[in-house]
């Protein structure tokens, strides 16, 4: 009995104890201190205060691709391209005569040496200044403008008085026999696959169905390269696997485009020098194997010349016209270039038609050559 009222006492004790701590919380979290209101209200004035202030500030976006928007560049105008050629041409000229009256004696002597270390060859030299000295009258002479005009039009009449300057090598493209064939030589670096690249590109984009053959059986790289370019220009290419034969190279790739229904083949060959007879002859054979399958073969021979080279170009042109018997050249990277004068050299010393001027490393980089949209820019 007295064990049962103990057990008794000490379970009110607990439930007191518990019913006094509920109470006591109660009391401190929900029963609040007039400080502790006044604490809280303040806590909450600021937090209002802050989300106000983000709402101020502008949203930042971070995109979900951070990509720069690809805009295709526009191929390069030729005024713009001829800047540094017209400098060290035009430019000179119009720097060392102004204001200096009646252009003879020492004036004269003046332009011919700028004039010959403008890469232009001497028959273009002395056609130019001729073109100053005797045809002008003494009043003539005194005015920039007419010197410049006369100066002008020469450059005209030599680039136009060659047969077939600027004439593209894609005139009547559809109307010619299939598959035409286009041969690009040249020293090594000159520009020729890159150029292959920028024409395959074109001839595709007039809807011809072209293949580029892969006849640079020497360099490593090569066939690489220029499988780099035909699936940038969306064409095919003819690569056979170990064949060092570039003769056969070219064989194979116009059988297969005559088989085929092919309207273009560029043949891509080793870069070589002018000098080195006996890959010049090489090139001489894979002429001959090609016309084995067409006599008409190659219907271009184009060299690609680098303007860089000034004077070594026309070295360069001539001995391979003299292998070869080219049919137009390619001037590439006339962009960044002050020797563009060997275009008139060209013209006036081989006679050989420039057809196209590269003018940057990109696809769209090959501008046909105009004769009067040459001859203004070179003076503009
Ligand atoms: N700026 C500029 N660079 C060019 C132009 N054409 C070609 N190039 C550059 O010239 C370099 C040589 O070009 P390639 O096409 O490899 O020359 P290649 O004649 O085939 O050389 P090989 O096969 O070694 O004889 C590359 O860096 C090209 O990008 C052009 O018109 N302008
Ligand atoms: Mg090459």
């Amino acid at each position: 009995m007295e064990m049962d009222i103990v057990i008794l006492l000490g379970g009110l004790a607990v439930g007191v104890g518990t019913l006094a701590s509920a109470g006591y919380y109660f009391a401190r979290y929900l029963i609040k201190t007039d400080d502790e209101k006044a604490i809280e209200q303040a806590r909450e004035a600021a937090a209002i205060e802050a989300a106000k202030e983000v709402e101020k500030t502008p949203a930042t976006v971070i995109p979900l691709r951070a990509e720069p928007a690809i805009v295709p560049e526009p191929p390069p105008t030729l005024d713009h391209t001829l800047r540094g050629t017209r400098d060290s041409f035009w430019g000179k000229i119009q720097k060392s005569l102004l204001g200096a009256g009646e252009i003879e004696g020492s004036q004269l002597e003046t332009l011919e040496e700028i004039l010959y270390t403008s890469d232009l060859g001497t028959t273009t030299v002395s056609r130019l200044l001729d073109s100053v000295e005797s045809q002008l009258s003494r009043q003539e002479k005194k005015s920039l403008d007419v010197v410049k005009s006369s100066l002008k039009s020469e450059v005209e009449a030599i680039l136009t008085s060659v047969p077939k300057m600027g004439r593209s090598p894609f005139e009547n493209f559809a109307t010619r026999t299939k598959p035409q064939v286009w041969m690009v030589v040249g020293v090594n670096g000159a520009g020729k696959t890159t150029t292959i690249g920028k024409l395959a590109h074109l001839a595709a984009q007039q809807g011809a169905k072209v293949l580029v053959a892969a006849g640079d059986t020497f360099r490593a790289a090569a066939q690489a390269q220029l499988r780099v370019w035909s699936e940038r220009a969306q064409v095919e290419i003819f690569a056979p696997e170990g064949v060092t034969d570039p003769g056969a190279v070219a064989f194979d790739a116009v059988k297969m485009a005559a088989a085929r229904g092919y309207d273009l083949v560029l043949i891509d060959t080793a870069g070589r020098l002018h000098t080195q007879e006996n890959l010049m002859e090489e090139l001489k054979k894979v002429k001959r194997v090609m016309q084995k399958l067409n006599p008409e073969a190659p219907h271009e021979t184009l060299i690609v010349l680098d303007a860089n080279s000034g004077q070594n170009a026309l070295v360069q042109a001539q001995k391979f016209h003299d292998t070869l018997k080219l049919s137009g050249a390619i001037f590439t990277k006339m962009d960044g270039t002050a020797k563009g004068g060997v275009v008139l050299g060209l013209a006036s010393q081989l006679q050989i038609p420039t057809v196209f001027l590269g003018v940057g490393e990109s696809m769209d980089a090959l501008t046909s050559f105009k004769p009067q949209e040459f001859a203004e820019a070179l003076f503009h």
